[in-house]
């Protein structure tokens, strides 16, 4: 016998107020983020890198500019000391994230400064015992070894310290698009990796974060991917389209957590469904928390984020 798939959590309505969010840009790719605006304006806004010149189009918010080598060294104190702050930048960012009910750290692993930035960014959300939640890109494959190998060492140590990491392929839009000059599929990215945050806020109230916190941290390496269908059976060809997604891989990897966004008019009951669905198809022993994002003109689409 199978074992029994856990009940799906379903999150509507922004129950308690909607949350009081921090960005921290981390890096050329994490201020580029900032800069493209896809983010919702009433957050704290603060830029971490080690080149000024890359801050210079942001009007608003924090500027935090460091030594890429002081921001690896930080990065790298054990994370079991992460209670206090391990340098003054640190502490600094932590007051700054003063009131907010979560952090999320964008970053572009790979670089000297961005993915160690998030690190650090991380640490300070734990400090200030807010929720820290990092959006990573790693390099296309054609980047070659040393951007890759400091990828996954930064990647190694931030799964450590947030509350939740998740990574977003660069070569997901070669395969989507792959005749992009690279400036463009770079913008393309940035909009996808603002995507999961903007869902996050449009579905998360202060009532639900404690929970989604607790359920979510159970697999903190977490991937992405997004099915839509504007005809009938929607609920049913877009559980299919995540079944064979290439990048949440699931034939070959068992989840430890999963949460499911919605955009689309969808009763409660569609919403438990799809969550069984899901729960079904994973195999789930813990809950799928399935989250109404808001509506939109047609059709159903969701976004799986999916932890391991
Ligand atoms: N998605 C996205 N990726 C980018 C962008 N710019 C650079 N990258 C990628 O992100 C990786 C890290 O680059 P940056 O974000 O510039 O990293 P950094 O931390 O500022 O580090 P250095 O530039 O090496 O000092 C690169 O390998 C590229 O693959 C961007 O605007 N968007
Ligand atoms: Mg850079």
């Amino acid at each position: 016998m199978p074992s029994e798939t856990a009940e799906p959590v379903i999150i509507q309505g922004l129950r308690g107020g909607a949350l009081k969010a921090a960005f921290i840009g981390c890096g050329g790719t994490g201020c580029n983020i900032l800069a493209e605006g896809e983010l919702p304006a009433d957050a704290i806004r603060i830029a971490i890198g080690s080149e000024p010149e890359t801050m210079a189009s942001l009007t608003k918010g924090k500027h935090m500019v460091a030594n890429a080598r002081d921001l690896e060294a930080n990065a790298r104190i054990s994370p079991k000391s992460v209670r206090l702050a391990g340098s003054e930048f640190e502490k600094e960012l932590a007051d700054s994230l003063e009131g907010a009910d979560i952090a999320f750290m964008l970053t572009g692993l790979g670089g000297l400064s961005g993915g160690w930035g998030a690190v650090v960014g991380a640490r300070a959300a734990a400090i200030s015992r807010c929720m820290g939640f990092c959006v990573a890109s790693v390099p296309f494959s054609v980047e070659g070894g040393s951007r890759r190998e400091r990828a996954s060492a930064q990647l190694g140590t931030l799964v450590q310290v947030a509350d939740g990491v998740l990574v977003v392929p660069n070569d997901m839009i070669l395969a989507e698009a792959p005749s992009l000059p690279i400036n463009r599929a770079f913008r393309v990215m940035n909009t996808v990796l603002a995507s999961p945050v903007n869902l996050f806020l449009k579905s998360v109230g202060k009532g639900d974060i404690a929970l989604v916190k607790k359920h979510l941290t159970n697999g903190k390496l977490m991937a992405m991917d997004t099915a839509e269908w504007d005809r009938e059976n929607a609920e049913f060809v877009v559980i299919e389209h995540l079944e064979k997604s290439k990048w949440l891989d699931l034939r070959s990897r068992k989840p430890k957590s999963a949460m499911l966004f919605t955009e689309g008019r969808v009763l409660h009951d569609d919403l438990d469904e799809l969550g069984r669905s899901f729960s079904r198809l994973l195999g789930a022993e813990f809950p799928v928390i399935v989250a109404n994002a808001g509506d939109r003109n047609s059709g159903l689409r969701v976004t799986a984020v999916v932890g391991f």
